[in-house]
């Protein structure tokens, strides 16, 4: 029904692998003709494995009921860009972020293998999700995160999810080299996105998208390792072959300025990335310089018409509170990077009147709240009198 392919070479290869000997990424490719389609796009009971006909695995999932977040209509939003603009808040799934789709589908598939442990390199959110998906299927979990540049929830996550966290001291690009060494020589099962197979859970995102509001003119995300803008694309494209949508979405990434290589290579008009050396943004969880599935992301903007765009932390930060404050939606610093992308995108004119665009915001608020007390400021303390409330309260 399906089969692991190179995207460079073409090669078949086998389902342990997660590179191509040519050094390409795989992708999972489905023989849409065999493949028996039993869901319909009724926008009813959604989550993650009402799609399983499209996922590739063959035993009982490992599930926590992820997916199936709510896609809100932002008023306020919308007036600002002059477009009908929907937030899918992926920061309501298990774990609060969007990694929980591909890890349902990555454990899943260590098992089916038979893997007994676990790892991943991580700026936060694959780690806590990857812990969960771990302590439920009854495996070990090592997470490699940079030191001292991961929000505090999701360490919090890892931690009491039970995996050995692991601090290097040196940023996500170098605890990403260093594990997949590790996992290469210690027989562990990598599960970041270079691992194809968690890619596929998350293509769910353009599926909900689609079974619930249909296909917008454009999709915009935040790109870190640029699995999740990869996957989504994907997951367009193979509702488009299988004619049960009639076109794509342009796929727009949104990256931090001091972390945008694949905004560079857009510029550039380029298939390929020249890494960052030292990425810095307020956007931990997209402070990547050397994204893994940049090839892939490149690829999905090209062929969707659609655009990359880098935004500042201040800009960041703005659209962060203006999310919180007047669309009542929480999240966390690199998922507001898709809405302040807009913004800057319909402030250039890129954005035409009135059409439909979802941004995604990936991970939620509660997962960073150290640089939340730095931007609002911590609360403030009075007397515990009645008058000294009153002196606070507008009348
Ligand atoms: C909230 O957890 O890379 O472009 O190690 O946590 O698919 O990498 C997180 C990435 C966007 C970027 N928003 O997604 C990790 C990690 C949030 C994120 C991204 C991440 P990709």
């Amino acid at each position: 029904m399906y089969s692991l392919r190179c995207i460079e070479c073409g090669k078949k290869v086998d389902e342990s692998s997660y590179t191509c000997e040519c050094g390409g990424l795989l992708e999972v490719i489905f023989d849409l003709n065999a493949v028996e389609v039993d869901f319909r796009l009724d926008g009813k009971d959604m989550h993650v494995w009402k799609y399983r006909a499209l996922l590739p695995v063959s035993i009982e999932p490992i599930t926590l009921k992820e997916g199936g977040t709510p896609l809100y209509k932002a008023k306020k939003l919308s007036e600002v860009v002059k477009a009908e603009v929907y937030i899918k808040h992926e920061g309501l799934n298990p774990s609060g972020s969007f990694k929980d789709r591909g890890m349902t589908v990555g454990i899943t598939k260590a098992l089916e293998l038979n893997k007994k442990a676990v790892a991943c390199a991580s700026t936060g959110n694959t780690s806590a999700s990857m812990a969960m998906y771990a302590a439920k299927a009854g495996i070990d979990a090592y997470v490699l995160l940079p030191a001292g540049k991961v929000a505090l929830g999701k360490v919090a996550q890892a931690l009491m999810h039970g995996a050995k966290v692991i601090g290097i001291k040196g940023n996500f690009d170098d605890a990403l080299r260093i594990v997949r060494e590790v996992c290469e020589i210690a027989d562990i099962y990598l599960l970041n996105s270079v691992n194809p197979f968690r890619l596929e859970g998350q293509k769910t995102i353009a599926y909900e998208i689609a079974d619930e509001l249909g296909v917008p003119d454009r999709v915009v995300v935040p790109v870190g390792n640029a699995g999740n803008i990869s996957a989504i694309y994907k997951g367009f494209h193979e509702l488009y072959k299988l004619e049960m949508i009639d076109r794509i979405p342009k796929m727009v990434g949104i990256q931090a300025e001091g972390a945008a290589p694949i905004y560079k290579a857009f510029l550039q008009k380029k298939n390929n990335i020249e890494p960052v050396e030292n990425p810095e943004t307020i956007a931990t969880a997209i402070r990547i310089g050397n994204p893994v599935s940049a090839k892939k992301a490149l690829r999905a903007i090209y062929d969707s018409k659609g655009l990359a765009e880098v935004v500042s932390d201040a800009e960041i930060i703005e659209a962060q509170k203006f999310l919180a404050a007047k669309e009542g939606i929480g999240v966390e610093p690199a998922s507001a990077a898709s809405v302040a992308g807009l913004i800057k995108l319909a402030k250039n004119g890129m954005i035409e009147r009135g059409e439909k665009v979802v941004c995604v915001t990936t991970g939620n608020l509660l997962k960073d709240p150290e640089t939340v007390l730095k931007v609002c400021g911590s609360p403030v303390v009075v007397g515990a009198s009645v008058e000294e409330v009153l002196k606070l309260v507008r009348r």
